[in-house]
């Protein structure tokens, strides 16, 4: 059995009394929220130990290579895995646990943005006790809100401070992936420009292979390309979902498991990275407030049936906002790979979970409030 810690529970344990309330009515009502119990099931010893079937299989297996890159094709997971590992091991400082923040950077004036990142291997606290070996973009699982408008220039480059291959996908990018989304080697760059195209919510990721292994370990994050007319004003937030598939630990880390990642069983999934961050530290909002929530799939696998508890959504837009708004929605579903904006209208004061209604998913940690004061 993983030897996981319960951080779910602790995470509601502390919260406040009213909040304590709040959860015991949710409970009444049927409203499943994290506790440790929810991971029993995620028992490495459920699992078949797949793992070096499936590093062996990597250099035979065409449809994991990415056809993106010109390098990939040299590396098989087993290289990935065995860095991972040593990266974990090698004393590095854990990055502490932090809340992070939703909020969605504000726009700026400029028309060209510069963005110089690095791609680096570093252990992060997920939650006060889970520390995973992340690979990441700018040290952080996801990488930094990147916001921008249609027709803007984004100029960008990658510089590699890890141990293995890394590169940058933008979805809000039309452009040759052969020569921009290509893996750069350990000490070196990559640099491309592009300007978006269509509004929205898109995601970025790295695009090394194997590329699952590479999202999975937390290259990831959100560019949001807002309109070249402002939509209405409103409190605007991001949540990036993403499904974690660990190793037990080691030395306090834990891994992440590639064979797991394939069978698709995740131990947790996390809005922003840090499994139900937003029950301990809600996201708070005003009364009469208009919010907007740019909701991202990352993955690597699975959807995100994004639904707000005793709310309706005022818009869901299904073309690059403002274009398509559908009205009056439950829950929409954002795909794996994918981003989606909705908006709802604060009518009334309370404590309101957002939630992946794929409960599966929601009770493994993609859950929050949102507080309307
Ligand atoms: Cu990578």
């Amino acid at each position: 059995m993983t030897d996981l810690p319960p951080p779910l529970l602790s995470d509601v344990v502390t919260a406040s009394s009213s909040r304590r309330a709040f959860l015991g009515k949710a409970s009444r009502l049927g409203i499943a929220l994290p506790i440790a119990g929810a991971l029993a099931g995620c028992q490495r010893g459920d699992e078949p130990n797949r793992g070096d079937t499936v590093a062996a299989q990597q250099g035979r297996d065409p449809l994991i290579q990415n056809p993106n890159s010109r390098l990939d094709t040299a590396h098989d997971v087993r290289a990935h895995t065995t860095s991972t590992a040593e990266g974990a091991a090698t004393g590095m400082q854990p990055i502490a646990y932090r809340r992070w923040d939703p909020v969605l950077p504000p726009a700026s004036s400029n028309r060209t943005h510069r963005l110089a990142w690095s791609a680096t291997e570093v252990p992060i606290h997920i939650t006060p006790e889970v520390v995973v070996a992340a690979w990441t973009f700018e040290s952080d699982v996801p990488g930094p809100t990147v916001r921008c408008r249609v027709g803007d220039t984004v100029e960008f480059t990658l510089t590699n401070r890890g141990k293995i291959p890394h590169s940058m996908d933008f979805h809000a990018a039309q452009i040759d992936p052969k020569a921009s989304f290509r893996s750069v080697v350990p000490g070196e760059s990559v640099s491309f420009t592009f300007q978006p195209k269509y509004a929205g919510a898109f995601k970025y990721h790295c695009g090394s292979a194997p590329v699952l292994m590479h999202i999975g370990s937390g290259m990831y994050g959100a560019i949001i390309v807002d309109p070249p007319a402002p939509l209405a004003s409103a409190k605007e937030f991001v949540l990036v979902q993403s499904e974690y598939y660990l190793t037990p630990p080691s030395s306090g880390v834990q891994a992440f498991d590639y064979g797991k990642m394939l069978s698709t069983m995740p131990d947790y999934v996390a809005f922003n990275g840090r499994p139900s961050q937003y029950i301990a530290e809600p996201i708070r909002v005003k009364v009469g407030d208009r919010v907007r929530l740019y909701v991202i799939s990352a993955g690597p696998t699975h959807p995100c049936h994004f639904h707000v508890v005793g709310e309706q959504f005022d818009r869901v837009y299904l073309g690059a906002p403002p274009e398509v708004p559908i009205r009056g929605v439950q829950t929409f579903t954002v795909p794996a790979g994918g981003g989606m904006v909705f908006e709802l209208v604060c009518d009334i004061p309370g404590e309101f979970p957002f939630v992946n209604h794929g409960f599966g998913h929601g009770q493994k940690g993609a859950i929050g409030f949102l507080v309307v004061e």
